[in-house]
């Protein structure tokens, strides 16, 4: 019997997601299907480097995709997307990728450098009060204009220690609602069932399959 990844697969077979995070593609391809082929930036050194000026994760993901799709033909894919604590004033939030970059030496990965800034800002936080949550909004946009926008958010606790080497960015740091293990413990079938992209996508699947 066929599922809603083989429809969505027949009515999109190849999508543009405009980032140069490898992780976010591997992230979404595995979650579309194998009969989408997700391509990113890094095949299209030409297309602009997009400043993200925005304030809001949906200003930033609308500036990415808008941009992108100025430049090619057919609609642009564009994840913007963080942690937000709440013991320090949602930060790191639309500053997720790069919050330590003024103390970065460039030695090493600039993940490992954010993740240890968090958890030096929290240091002394209790565990009732380590509420975070990982957000992701994704911008649809074709020649320049968005069409659709879609928020996905899961909660959970800012872990006191960095505890498994799974994910990327701050997943060694945040266990999700309902576990004790960090989404760097846990695998990524179990991430894709309740994450923020995840949840963001499943929505951008309905709005596409509608649109055809
Ligand atoms: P692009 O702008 O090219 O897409 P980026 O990594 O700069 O790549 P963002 O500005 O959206 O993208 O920042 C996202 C950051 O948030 C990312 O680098 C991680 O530090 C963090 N992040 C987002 N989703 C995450 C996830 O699923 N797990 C862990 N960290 C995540």
């Amino acid at each position: 019997m066929e599922n809603e990844n083989d429809d969505f697969a027949k009515s999109l077979t190849t999508i543009l997601l405009a980032t140069r995070n490898r992780h976010k593609t591997r992230e979404i391809q595995t979650m579309l299907s194998d009969g989408v082929k997700v391509v990113d930036l890094t095949q299209y050194n030409h297309l602009p480097e997009i400043e993200e000026t925005g304030v809001t994760f949906e200003e930033n993901s609308k500036l990415k995709a808008e941009g992108i799709s100025l430049h090619v033909p057919g609609i642009v894919l564009a994840d913007d997307s963080g942690l937000e604590v709440d013991a320090i004033g949602k930060e790191p939030g639309v500053y997720s990728a790069r919050y330590a970059a003024s103390s970065f030496s460039g030695i090493g990965s600039i993940d490992v450098a954010n993740t240890a800034l968090v958890l030096k800002k929290m240091v002394d936080v209790p565990y009732e009060q380590r509420t975070a949550r990982f957000r992701c909004v994704l911008a649809v946009a074709e020649r320049g204009k968005t069409l659709a926008v879609f928020d996905g958010t899961v909660e959970g606790i800012l872990a006191t220690e960095v505890k498994g080497s799974g994910g990327f960015g701050y997943d060694p740091i945040f266990m999700p609602i309902g576990y004790t293990e960090t989404f760097g413990e846990l695998s990524a079938e179990i991430k894709h069932t309740m994450s923020h992209r995840s949840r963001a996508l499943a929505q951008f699947k309905i709005w596409w399959m509608r649109r055809k």
